[in-house]
């Protein structure tokens, strides 16, 4: 008899079939997933952080309007519909999840069969393979109506409330642990200033706001285990109006280093600016021509804020004592901020190398 919560929540889905098998699955800092085996196939079940996403209703909307809309591109293009597109799975009472008597909420979503997940790319193919899923993802998505979508999060990349965010952890220091953690807080702040340039850009109506995943990391797409080649692009939950720069910029922090994004020794932390223009090379070839020319000038600033507001945002959660994202050891939070910090103080020192990289493409 099994009795954990996800196999209450699966008893939503009973259709489906006799459940062999329901384990963790996966590597993401808010939900948790696992993967269901019925006889015949395999499914994602995940239980949704309702702490971090609040309107169940408005992000599941959300996930059924662009997932069908990208399987209805799909189909049109002649491509493959059940690998290359998500789909959400409807409880057998059809609705988009199921809430348990305990509050928890439940969701399903398809499996996508013979992929690879990386939590590193192993080479500048894999990075590339990345950044052309989330440049396609933004190409595809040029003509969704973005109005149609929930801000799941509210003000989710806006880097300077995540910055006031920051400057109030420090004033409230819950934990008595910001006078050990001094040396990141002036790194912030002497960078203050740097947390408004795309949000003011965008305020003055020279960025538009666009359909954006929010999230692009590697292991955020999924690989065909074959060709190793970008099959679909998966964790659609920040998919909201946002910076197309934003997400070319997440894809830099995440993959355009040799270092892993908790690694305690900062002396094995490298940006890597010839991974940098692997990342422009496939988010350009893909999207390139449905951006602005100042999108594109724009894209180091994309690379350098979101790497400076991941680090503020796991520095906030430390000194605020971890509520937000999951951790593994005691000072985990502590060290993700520090290799952010330590890739946006290289990123500053090559700075003429990343704008030059976006005037190339501009000049074809
Ligand atoms: C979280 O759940 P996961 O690991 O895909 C976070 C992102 C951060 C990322 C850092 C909703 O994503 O914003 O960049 O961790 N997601 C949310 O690895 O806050
Ligand atoms: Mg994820």
């Amino acid at each position: 008899m099994q009795t954990s919560t996800q196999w209450q929540a699966l008893a939503a889905w009973a259709s489906l079939g006799e459940i062999k098998e329901a384990e963790p699955f996966g590597s993401g800092h808010i939900n948790d997933t696992y993967r269901v085996k019925t006889e015949k196939k395999q499914y994602i079940l995940q239980r949704i952080n309702t702490n971090t996403f609040r309107d169940v209703d408005g992000l599941m909307e959300n996930i059924l309007r662009v997932t069908e809309f990208l399987r209805e591109k799909t189909r049109a293009a002649g491509g493959d519909v059940d690998r290359e597109a998500m789909q959400v799975i409807r409880c057998d009472d059809g609705g988009l999840y199921v809430r348990l008597d305990d509050g928890s909420c439940w969701r399903m979503l398809s499996y996508i069969e013979d992929n690879v997940c990386l939590q590193k790319a192993r080479n500048e193919q894999d990075l590339y393979e990345c950044a052309a899923a989330f440049g396609r993802f933004q190409r595809l998505l040029s003509d969704f109506p973005a109005e149609q979508l929930s801000e799941t999060i509210p003000q989710f990349h806006d880097t300077v409330k995540r910055y006031g965010d920051f400057e109030r952890a420090v004033a409230e220091d819950k934990l008595g642990r910001a006078a050990a953690v001094q040396e990141e807080i002036d790194f912030l702040r002497a960078r203050k200033a740097d947390c408004a340039v795309m949000v003011d850009l965008q305020k003055q109506g020279q960025l538009p706001l666009r359909v954006t995943h929010n999230d692009t990391k590697l292991n955020n797409v999924l690989l065909d285990a074959q060709t190793m080649k970008g099959l679909c692009v998966i964790d659609l939950d920040t998919v909201m109006p946002g910076l197309a720069a934003n997400d070319f910029g997440d894809t830099v922090r995440f993959g355009a280093n040799d270092c892993r994004e908790d690694e305690e020794d900062q002396s094995k932390v490298h940006f890597l600016p010839e991974l940098y223009k692997v990342c422009a090379q496939g988010f350009l070839e893909q999207a390139g021509q449905s951006l602005t020319e100042r999108e594109i000038l724009t894209l180091p600033w994309g690379a350098k804020l979101m790497t400076l507001e991941c680090g503020m945002r796991f520095l906030t959660d430390y000194l605020e004592g971890d509520h937000y994202f999951k951790i593994s050891r005691e000072h985990h939070n502590l060290d993700r901020a520090r290799t952010q910090f330590t890739l946006v103080r290289q990123m500053e020192q090559c700075w003429e190398q990343l704008e030059e990289i976006s005037r190339t493409y501009l000049a074809r």
